[in-house]
């Protein structure tokens, strides 16, 4: 598999309501490890973990907010709701010593998945500044 870097470089943005493969696995098209779902947040395991809990936390409706950068005044209620449900499956997983909330945004940012995502880290010691 090509690295998350080479994924983010070979990747365009979109700035359209495109479906990704987060929609195939909020519909459940495609299985993934759900670890909290509600009427707005879907948070699964990644598939390709860099730290022992790694867990992607996103809306359940894009609404145009493929990345960070997109983000209007009326994503305000639900990127709080991305951040504080980090936090609730940090305490879920046990992550009581710490942990690390990463959003890519863009090529440079390396992301590869224009639906916007709140990774979720944990589970050994991080390290700074990051790659
Ligand atoms: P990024 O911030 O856009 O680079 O993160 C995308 C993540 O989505 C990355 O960590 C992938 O391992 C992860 N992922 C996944 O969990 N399941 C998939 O089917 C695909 C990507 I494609």
């Amino acid at each position: 598999m090509a690295s998350e870097k080479q994924a983010a470089l070979a990747t365009a943005p979109s700035d359209a309501d495109a479906p990704t493969i987060f929609d195939k696995i909020i519909n459940k098209e495609i299985p993934s490890n759900v670890v909290y779902e509600d009427d707005k947040v879907f948070a699964f395991r990644d598939i390709n973990p860099q730290a022992p809990t790694h867990i992607l936390i996103i809306p359940k409706v894009k609404d145009g907010l493929t990345g960070l950068s997109k983000a209007e005044e009326r994503h305000f209620e639900i990127l709080g709701c991305l951040l504080y449900t980090a936090k609730l499956i940090a305490k879920q997983e046990g992550l009581d010593d710490g942990f690390r909330v990463v959003i890519n945004d863009g090529p440079k940012g390396c992301q590869s998945v224009y639906h916007i995502h709140v990774h979720l880290l944990g589970g050994r010691q991080m390290n700074w500044p990051p790659g």
